[in-house]
């Protein structure tokens, strides 16, 4: 006999309690009330197969609210993935267990995008679900026919980025787009009562989403509210009205069950309450081959997928896509043109120019900005906008959500097949820094293109100008961040983002920069990190390093130095990361022995000098700015905080005198 749709979903009930107790720590409350909706979802609904956890074709499901990490890990071990184990789940939080506290995308495939902070699983599913459209656009039904699941909390449409998600995708009518909320009333604090009135519902629907209610612990109920949801060309929100750590007697729909174990007392009764008679991590054997016939039921489609595919004229095209392949064959006939015909650009432009070689030989890019189009130049002149009557555009309007475009483009290249890249200002990379904190944890392939990228921006004075961000930046691990500075080191660092397998950030002028490197190179000299551009002419007493803009400024304190006979080098030093990856010689040929007193080291950026001593040594001199900017024209800007060739080497010289 088939067990009932509540049976089912009380092996979650079960696997989640009990990892909870197990690791002593750990969210039993979500997955107890959600138990019946998943279930109702993985069975019926969603179309996976766990023998291929990467099917491209799948649907894809987002756990945004990711404390409930032991619904998903529960899902997938019952339908039959290879991971995670039942051992995994008895290690559940425990170093080395891929059941981490939180899902992370990069522990098992079956696991779509790292959630845990609260809203950006959301944003995210509007991105993969973006990306369905525009592949489904470009290859047809027959390849890419499928929808992304989002369970979200009450957390998940509190913050703020919801707002940005959730228009962003009433806006671009995401039919494919389905969100089951966990309406349980409950937050950590309490009754969601302490700190909500609003009318969620009527808020989705003013967003141009489709919405239905249901008792989200009535399985039948749920999926008929699936249903509607999936017929309905809007996207969709469904109410799952449920009860936190349902099924557990005494705590069950209090916030006592949210992130603490129930305790052996509670499940026991919660045990009897539910009438689950087996021990701890043991799933009797009919509802687990029941779980794992539902978890079969899509091998059917995938293979019929698959028959398709190979008949299809774009298996190669499509595979290499969706592996993230992409040739730079555009970069030396590009480069070769450009060194044909140099002039003064900011980098903003020369991205742009770079852009217009790469998007036409790399069909993948995906652009776009948060309304700064005009300023980032990120849209180039044959991208049509993606939109609901053209899902085949490859350039989105995000409107102004810097944070709501940053969570789209990690789903968008999570999902894969699409390389997205977006741009608003340097400085507002603290609107979209959660984002890109989860791009560089996932390792997921964004490009940011953030221009605007000092005081040379000039009048929009102190809240526009960008001072601490750059190193900030660098601090954050598995992220690339760029700052070119001329046209050629633009196109570099443009090809080392998109073979990159993690994000990257370009750091862009907004003023006109002379060209600097300006003859053929057959190396990408940007790969290094850091290079000589220009080697003493005197005998060396210093060593500058600069970035961006601040190379030509550098280039001229040292002509000046050589002048008075005093030798100087120039370093162009794009990207810090990559220069502390190079092997020792390497390094040690650029930036020689720190405690060498005999070379004075500088380093020369418009930003804050925290974190240059790492390459200066403690007796090298910083000079950069280390309080907000001015407003004021970039020229005048520069002057007043001494960042000129003139006050560049009359500190250098000032210092020589000590
Ligand atoms: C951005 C962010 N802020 C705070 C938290 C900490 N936190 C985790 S769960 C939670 C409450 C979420 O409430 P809800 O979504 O209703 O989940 P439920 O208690 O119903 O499981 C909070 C504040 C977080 N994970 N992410
Ligand atoms: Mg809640």
């Amino acid at each position: 006999m088939q067990p009932t749709q509540r049976r089912l979903a009380n092996a979650i009930r079960a696997l989640a309690m009990d990892a909870v107790e197990a690791a002593n720590s750990g969210h039993p409350g979500m997955p107890m009330g959600m138990a019946d909706a998943a279930t109702a979802l993985f069975t019926k609904h969603l179309k996976f197969d766990p023998s291929d956890p990467r099917w491209p074709d799948r649907d894809r499901f987002v756990l945004s609210a990711g404390h409930g990490s032991m619904l998903l890990y529960a899902l997938l071990y019952l339908t039959g993935y290879a991971q995670p184990t039942l051992d995994d789940i008895k290690r559940f939080r425990q170093l080395g267990s891929p059941c981490a506290g939180h899902p992370e995308n990069f522990e098992m495939p079956g696991v779509e995008v790292t959630t845990g902070p609260l809203g950006q699983g959301l944003a995210m599913a509007v991105g993969m679900a973006i990306a369905e459209r525009h592949l489904n656009a470009v290859y047809g039904d027959e390849l890419v026919d499928h929808r992304t699941f989002v369970v979200a909390g009450d957390g998940c449409l509190m913050e703020g980025i919801n707002h940005e998600a959730v228009g962003l995708a009433g806006h671009l009518k995401l039919g494919r787009l389905i969100v089951l909320w966990d309406d349980n009333n409950i937050t950590i604090d309490g009754s969601t009562e302490l700190s909500r009135n609003e009318d969620v519902v009527a808020r989705f629907r003013a967003a141009q989403w489709h919405t239905v209610e249901c008792d989200g612990l009535d399985a039948g109920k749920v999926s008929k509210a699936i249903v509607q949801a999936t017929a309905d060309p809007r996207p969709s929100l469904i109410r799952c009205k449920t009860i936190i750590g349902y099924g557990a007697p005494h705590k069950q729909g209090t916030a006592a069950t949210h992130g603490s174990p129930l305790g052996a007392e509670e499940v026991a009764a919660a045990r009897k309450e539910l009438g689950w008679t087996d021990p701890p991590f043991v799933i009797p054997n009919d509802l687990l081959s029941a779980w794992r016939n539902f978890g079969s039921r899509g091998a059917g489609a995938r293979a019929e997928w698959q028959k398709r595919l190979d008949a299809s004229g774009k298996k190669d095209e499509f595979l290499a896509r969706i592996a993230g392949q992409v040739d730079d064959s555009w970069l030396k006939p590009y480069l070769d043109k450009l060194l044909g015909e140099l002039k003064p650009v900011a980098t903003r432009k020369a991205s742009e120019m770079a852009l217009e070689a790469i998007n036409a030989a790399i069909p993948s890019t995906i652009g776009g900005s948060a309304d700064l189009t005009g300023s980032n130049n990120t849209k180039t002149k044959t991208l049509e906008p993606l939109t609901p009557d053209n899902y085949g555009g490859r350039y989105i309007y995000y409107g102004i959500r810097e944070f709501g475009m940053s969570a789209a483009m990690n789903g968008m290249a999570l999902h894969g097949g699409v390389i997205p890249y977006g741009g608003t200002f340097l400085v507002f990379t603290d609107y979209a820094r959660p984002a890109i904190r989860l791009s560089a944890l996932q390792r997921a392939r964004v490009i940011y293109v953030m221009t605007h990228d000092s005081i040379g921006l000039g009048e929009d004075g102190p809240t526009h100008q960008p001072i601490e961000h750059l190193q900030s930046l660098r601090a954050m691990p598995q992220i690339e961040v760029y700052r070119p500075c001329d046209a050629v080191e633009t196109a570099e660092c443009w090809a080392l983002a998109l073979q990159s397998q993690e994000p990257s950030i370009l750091a862009l002028t907004r003023q006109n920069l002379t060209p600097l490197r300006t003859k053929a190179s057959n190396e990408n000299l940007c790969a290094r990190g850091a290079y000589r551009l220009k080697s003493a002419g005197n005998a060396r007493k210093i060593i500058l390093l600069a970035t961006g803009s601040e190379v030509e400024i550098a280039l001229g304190a040292a002509d000046r130095l050589e002048q008075q006979g005093i030798g100087a080098d120039v370093v162009s030093m794009p990207s810090t990361e990559r220069f502390d990856a190079q092997p020792a010689e390497s390094r040690e040929d650029i930036l020689p022995d720190v405690s060498n007193r005999e070379i004075l080291r500088v380093s020369v950026e418009a930003g804050t000098t925290v974190g240059w001593e790492r390459y200066t040594g403690p007796h090298g001199l910083r000079i950069g700015i280390d309080r907000f900017g001015g407003s004021a024209p970039a020229s005048d800007a520069y002057d007043f905080f001494g960042i000129t060739p003139e006050k560049v080497a009359s500190k250098i010289l000032e210092r020589l005198k000590i």
